[in-house]
């Protein structure tokens, strides 16, 4: 059954983002090139046991070297932006404790110039789960405190080299998935949990998520304050944070389960939202935790956002779990938010089951987060950082079915219509970036799942258009090159 697109081109604003996304250690590879420091996602994949298919980024797709061969992809599908994030570890190899590597400084120098000479935006996030390990191995990294003032020293960096090219950056993808991944079921680096929570005893789970996401949000502010008070007057960009959202239907029309849905948003998504738009954490977690969640100084927060970056790829059921018995699993406890979070009601899934287990199609969603955060945020402008379908690379796939990805152009022909209902509701959407660019390393997966618009042959790195990637293409407009009259300089290094 293909899906019938109720939109086209002119049901979105004019000057709207149309993109393809990646980041640092999914796509670059050279993981000890030009003088690059090793990040925590180093240490981790080189950890046997991490990684599914044992495999790390070590070479990933190799866009690191390839970069001016993938200009040319994306000229050929006409994205208007590419979502990228920097490696922190090939800016700041020692973070803030040793000097600036300024081979990785040149590299994103020349980067940022091939996209903006083919007339496609730079949309850059300071971190995607990727750190030095240096600030891991010093103090714990987002444990601790201090990693603020690494963050914001990173940042100020990034700003002053890039800022003059670079008018939309993302200060931490998905606080919310690393804060949970890394620190509660301990399936990201730095890999803590409480041993009920996962496959280790080295944490808190129960705690450390909360320390975590309330340093990631206060670097999140100091990169924005540095950003406002000395960069943003100059170079006109803008800043924001890009979170994970999961939307949530209720299990059941029950009070209880309605209220379960609202912890179920709140305890992930607004979770870091809140502090930031609103200036204090969602009530419904202040209720539930006391004082398991850290508090705010009077001044911590007050600059918030200039966009929400929104990836959202699924949605589940919430069913209540604190007026009700539930089944002692996953999702249930109080740190958790008191609710269990399932796809499947009355043995019929919550939309499409996909091969990636937490993926099921279910383009609502899509609608329902844009309007709920709209009214929740006083329509905040908002773009889609992330959306995309994931499949299953099978041992005996062939290459023809891989290629044939008519079930990916089916997603995102029903989440862009969902995403054009929420705009004609008033929704201020200015962009949608599709995950991922290529085929990559899918972290604790490795490259057993494929996301990407073009194919990649992991033995010849040969990247190859999907149908999705030809569909794109016939979608989106000619693209016009970005006039470099407002870019102050063009820096082109001389080092
Ligand atoms: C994102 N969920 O993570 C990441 O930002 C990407 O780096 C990653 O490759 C991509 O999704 C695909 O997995 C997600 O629970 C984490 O719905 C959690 C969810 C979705 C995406």
């Amino acid at each position: 059954s293909s899906f019938e697109a109720n939109y086209n081109l002119s049901s979105f604003p004019r000057n709207f983002l149309f993109g393809t996304a990646s980041s640092s250690y999914q796509f670059e590879g050279a993981y000890l090139a030009d003088g690059k420091g090793l990040s925590n996602w180093d240490t981790f994949s080189h950890t046997p046991g991490n990684i599914v298919d044992g495999s790390n980024g070590d070479i990933a797709v190799d866009h690191y070297h390839l970069y001016l061969k993938d200009v040319e992809l994306m000229e050929y599908l006409g994205i208007n932006t590419y979502r990228f994030s920097i490696s922190w570890a090939r800016i700041l190899p020692k973070g803030r404790f040793g000097n600036v590597n300024f081979a990785g400084i040149k590299h994103y120098d020349k980067f940022i110039n091939s996209l903006i000479e083919k007339g496609i935006q730079p949309f850059v996030s300071l971190t995607h789960y990727d750190m030095p390990q240096e600030l891991e191995d010093r103090y714990g990294g987002w444990l601790s405190p201090q990693i603020q003032k690494d963050f914001a020293y990173y940042a100020s960096i990034c700003f002053k080299y890039y800022g003059d090219r670079v008018k939309y950056w993302v200060t931490i993808n998905e606080p919310n998935v690393a804060a949970i991944r890394g620190y509660r079921s301990g399936i990201y680096p730095p890999a803590r949990c409480s041993a009920s929570f996962g496959n280790c005893s080295s944490g808190d789970s129960e705690r450390e998520p909360f320390i975590v996401a309330h340093n990631m949000i206060l670097s999140h502010s100091a990169a924005l304050n540095l950003y406002r008070s000395k960069y943003q007057d100059k170079q006109k960009g803008n800043i924001g944070i890009a979170i994970n959202a999961v939307w949530y239907e209720p299990f059941s029309n029950s009070s209880h389960d309605k209220l379960a849905a609202q912890r179920a948003l709140s305890f992930y998504m607004n979770w870091i939202l809140d502090p930031i738009i609103l200036g204090h954490y969602p009530k419904e977690m202040k209720d539930i935790l006391g004082c398991l969640l850290p508090e705010f100084s009077d001044d911590d927060l007050k600059n918030g956002l200039d966009f929400i970056g929104i990836n959202h790829y699924t949605s589940f059921y919430a069913k209540d779990c604190l007026h009700s018995k539930c089944v002692q699993g996953p999702g249930i406890t109080k740190t958790e938010g008191y609710y269990l979070r399932t796809a499947i009601k009355n043995n019929i899934p919550i939309g499409e089951p996909t091969a990636v287990d937490w993926l099921y199609v279910y383009p609502e969603g899509m609608e329902k987060t844009l309007t709920y955060l709209k009214n929740r945020y006083n329509n905040t402008p908002m773009f889609i950082t992330e959306n995309g379908f994931g499949v299953m690379n099978q041992p005996d796939s062939s290459i023809y079915s891989l290629l044939n990805d008519d079930k990916r152009v089916e997603y995102m022909t029903s989440y862009l219509d969902a995403l054009v209902s929420a705009i004609r509701q008033g929704a201020d959407v200015r962009g949608y970036i599709a995950w991922s660019f290529l085929d990559n390393f899918e972290w604790s997966s490795g490259y057993t799942i494929r996301f990407g618009l073009y194919h990649v042959d992991y033995k010849t790195l040969k990247r190859t258009p999907k149908s999705s990637a030809k569909w794109y293409k016939h979608f989106l407009p000619h693209n016009e090159p970005i006039s470099l009259c407002n870019i102050s300089k063009v820096v082109i290094f001389v080092n």
